[in-house]
This record gives C-alpha cells, sequence and structure tokens, in this order.
C-alpha cells in the first residue's frame, strides 16, 4: 500500500510538471498539454500504523483528489474529518473514499479521525 501511494505521488508530479510551462522553453506538443486536467491525486491508506502516508503535499490553486482507504478493521478511524476544507467522510472498510477539493491557501491542514486522535497533515505551497 505504501508502494501504492508513493506510485500515485510520482504520478502527481508528473502530471504538474507537465502542466507548468518551461521558460525559454517551447512545449513539444502544447496543444495536447493545454487539454490535460490539472489534477493532483493523493492515495492515503489507513493502517494499524495510521495514516500512510502521514503527511503529503499539495500545491495551492490546483484540484486535488485525496483517496482514502482504511486497510485495517479495528480502529477508532472509521471516518475521516478534514475541517478546514469542511469534508467529514465515513470510511468503511476497504473502500476506496474519493475526496475532492481545490486548496486555496497556503499552510499545513490536518486530517483526523472523528476524536482527532489518528492525525494527518496535509501542506499546501
Ligand atoms: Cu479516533
Amino acid at each position: 500500500m505504501r508502494f501504492k501511494a508513493k506510485l500515485l505521488i510520482a504520478g502527481t508530479s508528473f502530471i504538474l510538471a507537465a502542466s507548468l510551462p518551461v521558460d525559454g522553453q517551447k512545449p513539444r506538443s502544447a496543444r495536447a498539454k493545454d487539454k490535460q486536467p490539472r489534477i493532483q491525486q493523493v492515495t492515503i491508506a489507513l493502517t494499524e500504523k495510521g495514516y500512510e502516508p502521514a503527511s503529503f503535499k499539495l500545491r495551492r490553486g490546483v484540484l486535488a483528489r485525496i483517496t482514502f482507504v482504511r486497510r485495517v478493521e479495528v480502529t477508532c478511524a472509521t471516518e475521516v474529518v478534514l475541517p478546514d476544507y469542511e469534508i467529514k467522510r465515513e470510511l468503511p472498510l476497504n473502500e476506496p473514499v474519493v475526496v475532492e477539493f481545490t486548496p486555496g491557501k497556503s499552510g499545513e491542514f490536518s486530517f483526523a479521525c472523528g476524536m482527532n486522535m489518528v492525525r494527518g497533515k496535509i501542506i499546501v505551497r
């Protein structure tokens, strides 16, 4: 699961890099690149160790699609709360739950279980 999360994050960097203009360099296929959706995707697994990864970075102003998957049956974290984005979702066992938002402000934003015991962090730049 950790491996999969890293792959997805790597994919995110690629999409972001591809959509950013490079100074003094004409993109080979500007038209195709313009059509690429500007989106960043991250998958977070909830395991016996907590959220994995427990922190990740997002780019401000770009739509973020975060997939949470609870992989552990016995946990208090059967829901996830992102207070700054007014998101609160149930996390059924082994069912990917997708939340989408566009981070509008830079900074550090927390996400946690409903009791704020299991915690993670989003770093927006
Ligand atoms: Cu909890």
